[in-house]
């Protein structure tokens, strides 16, 4: 991790010009929540994709061995700052693009929420991907039945409570918003129709539509780019378990 010395100056979230890299493999997972990010801050980068054959080479130069990596370089100086770890790269840039909130409050509120999906999205790849062959069926059906549901549920209470404005903060949005709009494309794309749709979680159905639809996140996933991660996804974990990833694109 190259952080320059003096972080204070770099942290200070003025206007730089900057333009970013997301260095990530070819599917969503890890990588999609920075893009998505990047997209709302209307910022100037690029999706550096790294083939998979080519990675065993490459980890080690890696600060953890792994990714995602964000590359951000200051256009004035050209500085450049590596940035590894999601929760890091995801924080960074909402705190950048003015999405953790503007009081303590909110961004607490945003924490909370963003930390939910995030639990939420470990148990997922923890019960469904890195799990044994003979038990997957079993687990997603867990996931399905009860893991799932008691998320929603939490979400549904607060995002009623909020008014249903299709925000978990006020009427604006922030980086909860984003990464639970993230993390429901991969349960959308699962056998989740009881538990996910408009009847059952009509306040995290308008928080979907209010992210998925905006301009420059809608026309994100509409690119080939994204369409080819679809592919990888759909082929890959379509492997594994029922997936039919067009059900994750109902609003874009
Ligand atoms: N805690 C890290 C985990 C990153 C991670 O495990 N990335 C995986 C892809 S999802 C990876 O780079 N795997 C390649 C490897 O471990 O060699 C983060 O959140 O960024």
């Amino acid at each position: 991790m190259t952080l320059p010395a003096s972080t204070a100056s770099t942290l200070s979230y003025d206007n730089k010009d900057c333009k970013y890299s997301v260095f990530y493999f070819k599917f969503h997972a890890l990588g999609a929540c920075p893009r998505a990010l990047l997209c709302f801050g209307e910022a100037q980068w690029d999706n550096k994709v790294q083939d998979l054959s080519e990675w065993p080479q490459i980890r080690d130069s890696a600060p953890f061995g792994t990714l995602p990596i964000l590359l951000e370089t200051d256009l004035t100086t050209g500085k450049t700052i590596e940035i590894p770890e999601s929760g890091a790269i995801e924080r960074y840039l909402a705190r950048m693009f003015g999405l953790l909130g503007d009081t303590a409050r909110e961004e607490v509120l945003s924490d909370v929420f963003y930390a939910q999906a995030v639990i939420l999205d470990t148990k997922y790849i923890e019960m469904l991907r890195c799990t044994f062959e003979e038990i997957r069926m079993k687990a997603l059906e867990q996931f399905l039945g009860t893991t799932l549901p008691n998320w929603v549920k939490a979400c549904e209470r607060h995002l009623k409570e909020n008014g249903n404005t299709g925000h978990f903060v006020d009427n604006k949005f922030t980086l909860a918003d984003i990464k639970t709009a993230v993390v429901l494309d991969t349960y959308l794309a699962l056998d989740s129709e009881k538990v996910l749709n408009p009847t059952n979680c009509p306040c995290l159905w308008k928080l979907k539509k209010t992210v998925d639809t905006h301009p420059t996140y809608a026309a994100w996933r509409k690119s080939e780019q994204f369409k080819d991660m679809d592919e990888v996804v759909q082929a890959g974990v379509g492997a594994l378990m029922p997936l039919d990833i067009k059900k994750s694109h109902i609003f874009s």
